[in-house]
């Protein structure tokens, strides 16, 4: 009975999925959060802590947690992981300075046993300023091609307009879907 339940509900796409948002300061999460949520740009200042908010999209219900980029905060982006299905790390396209940070960061991560079954998504944000750096060259400096033990997949994107930010979400309801 509980089982048919279940599968009622997820065909009525009440499944919940979460999501961790995570990213160094400035590179653009609650921009992009909120252009999900509101399809709107909005007035953003550095998140303290963290957001949460639900994301529906395609009938699919997203939990998405907005972990604040500062390093005070950063240490403390473990204590969101558990049952966490797919991270979006958010990279500032336009900061060079800071990308081997952002290696770090996203590769010591995925050292925590919690994240074992996530899957990774890259938002390669700020698109439209000029001289940025390309998904490629992001995917290179972040070495994804050693990520063997998580999907991944980078996807550039502009968080001011919204382009690109659905076909990260598309990346992610398929992945849903071949688990
Ligand atoms: P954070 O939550 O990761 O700290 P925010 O980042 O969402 O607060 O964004 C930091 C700044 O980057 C904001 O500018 C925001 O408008 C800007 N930003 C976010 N996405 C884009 C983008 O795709 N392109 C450009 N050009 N800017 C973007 P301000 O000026 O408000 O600090």
């Amino acid at each position: 009975m509980g089982l048919i339940l279940a599968k009622l509900w997820n065909l009525f796409g009440n499944e919940e999925h979460k999501i961790c948002m995570v990213g160094l300061d400035n590179a653009g999460k609650t921009t992009i959060l909120y252009q999900f949520l509101m399809n709107e740009v909005v007035h953003t200042s550095p998140t303290i802590g963290s957001n949460v908010e639900e994301v529906v999209w395609n009938n699919i219900h997203f939990i998405m947690w907005d972990l604040g980029g500062q390093e005070s905060l950063r240490t403390s982006w473990n204590t969101y992981y558990s049952n966490t299905e797919f991270i979006i790390m958010v990279v500032d396209s336009t900061d060079r300075e800071r990308i081997s940070l952002n290696k770090e960061e996203l590769h010591k991560m995925l050292e925590s046993d919690e994240l074992n079954k996530a899957a990774v998504l890259v938002f390669a944000n700020k698109q439209d300023v000029s001289g940025c750096m390309s998904a490629t060259e992001i995917s290179r400096q972040l070495n994804l091609q050693n990520i063997r033990k998580h999907k991944w997949q980078i996807q550039s994107c502009c968080g001011l307009t919204g382009e690109g930010l659905y076909q990260g979400l598309e990346w992610i309801a398929s992945n849903i879907k071949s688990r």
